[in-house]
């Protein structure tokens, strides 16, 4: 057994109607005698216990960490406060973007847990696109939470006393970035007990990613700029594993791996999950082709959110008052106002960069690192899945060394589609 602090209990589908109990406001909510309430230990993801709470008037969410890393156990011990981080972040997500995430009523920090806003009837994104599921609204959604939530927390909103207070508070969530740096940066590109992959296929693939020095600067550049830069406070997980959805509302889940870094980081994690749907459409289809018309929404929305990130990023910027970054003063007058637009568009140019290096970092590591991604697990045939798998890894190899030659979102989406028509590797 793994040691914690006075206080802290790990919470059971038992005990957790006494400690709900305890709390008027979480009983007023439920509603009825807690001998009512029905309690679902619900938790899929890689870290933490996750209950639903149902009571005669309405219903809850119960996040606890646990002292280890749920996928693995207690073999990986991992520091109880990344809840507390998960509440901060959620906190101010909810300032920055209201509505777009599930809302905190309380955080318990004895026991190290957060009681929040139930979705429902949301389902987890991911699991919508392995079934084919178009949404709508969910670019128009998504590119207000990242223009809001990465804006408003970057030197282009913030004054220096808050983002530093920030960094500062943030850069307590060290060991989560750690597991980050180890687990996407590193290990798929080395000899590593926590790697693994759809062999025999990929063990080629596996050998050259190791074998590659082009490879080797790429991620390390890469992992360079996640340690040091501090641009904004990013969710830092933000996949489709991190969104729950219906057709007409999205909220984006978990920001437990919250800290100040490198806005491409968000930017193109969230791109390169939906490249994967992409490439798994077709471990999905019962006949060749059945697809189509859903790879097409796929390619659509990828354009549709890089587009309108930009463009509400840079709404923002240009209707602020006053820059920290870049001061007014500096730029008074209709030479100074060109200047700095021409300097907007060339930090968008510079994003946009970030964004397809961090993308091809994390297509690799879901399929040569430790944690995969359901959209390509779930497909049983094994050589389907590799050539799935072969493809992502193809476009990531691309990205990842800067020879993609994708200037634009539609390079992106040009490159998927051929990449798309080459024939099967396996
Ligand atoms: P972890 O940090 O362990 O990855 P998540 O925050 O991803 O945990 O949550 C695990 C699961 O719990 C999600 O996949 C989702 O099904 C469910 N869940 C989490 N938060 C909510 C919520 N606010 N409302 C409804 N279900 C939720
Ligand atoms: C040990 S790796 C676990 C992964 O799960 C989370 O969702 C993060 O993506 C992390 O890298
Ligand atoms: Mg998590």
């Amino acid at each position: 057994m793994l040691d914690t602090p006075p206080g802290y209990q790990t919470l059971t589908e038992q005990t957790l109607t006494d400690f709900l109990a305890e709390d008027e406001s979480n009983a007023k909510l439920l509603g009825g005698k807690p001998s009512d309430w029905k309690i679902n230990e619900v938790g899929d993801g890689n870290l933490n216990l996750v209950f639903i709470v149902r009571g005669p008037s309405g219903g809850l969410v119960v996040k606890q960490s646990l002292p280890y890393l749920r996928l693995v156990g207690e073999s990986w011990p991992l520091p109880l406060n990344r809840a507390f981080f998960e509440a901060e972040a959620l906190a101010a997500q909810w300032k920055h973007a209201p509505n777009l995430v599930p809302q905190v009523f309380k955080y318990y920090p004895k026991m190290y847990c957060i009681i929040m806003e139930l979705l429902e009837p949301h389902i987890i994104m991911r699991k919508g696109m392995i079934d084919g599921i178009e949404y709508p609204q969910f670019a128009e959604a998504i590119t207000e939470f990242m223009a809001a939530t990465l804006f408003e927390t970057s030197d282009l909103a913030q004054d220096t006393h808050t983002k530093r207070a920030g960094v500062k508070m943030f850069s307590g969530n060290d060991t989560l970035c750690k597991i980050t740096e180890d687990v996407i940066f590193t290990e798929p590109y080395m000899e590593h007990a926590n790697n693994r992959w759809t062999a025999p296929y990929l063990d080629d693939y596996a050998k050259r990613w190791r074998d590659d020095k082009d490879l080797a600067v790429g991620i390390s550049r890469l992992k360079q700029k996640f340690l040091t830069c501090t641009e904004a406070l990013l969710h830092a997980d933000l996949h489709t594993g991190s969104i729950m959805i219906t057709k007409t509302d999205t909220r984006v889940i978990d920001p437990e791996f919250a800290f100040y870094g490198p806005i491409g980081f968000d930017v193109g994690k969230l791109i390169a999950n939906l490249i994967i749907s992409y490439f798994s459409q077709a471990g999905h289809e019962q006949q060749p082709g059945e697809r189509d018309q859903y790879r097409r929404w796929i390619c659509d929305t990828i354009i549709q959110v890089w587009n309108g990130f930009r463009t509400k990023f840079l709404e923002r910027w240009r209707n602020v008052q006053s820059v920290n970054a870049y001061p007014n003063a500096l730029f008074e007058g209709p030479a100074g106002e060109a200047a700095l637009e021409a300097e907007r568009i060339a930090y968008m140019d510079a994003l946009f960069t970030d964004s397809l290096g961090f993308c091809g970092a994390s297509l690799t590591r879901r399929i040569l690192g430790i944690a995969h991604n359901i959209d390509l697990e779930n497909i049983a045939d094994e050589r389907q899945r590799a050539n799935c798998e072969a493809r992502t890894l193809e476009v990531s190899r691309l990205l990842l060394t800067n020879t993609s030659g994708c200037t634009s979102i539609d390079d992106v989406v040009a490159l998927l589609e051929r990449q798309h028509a080459t024939k099967d590797c396996f």
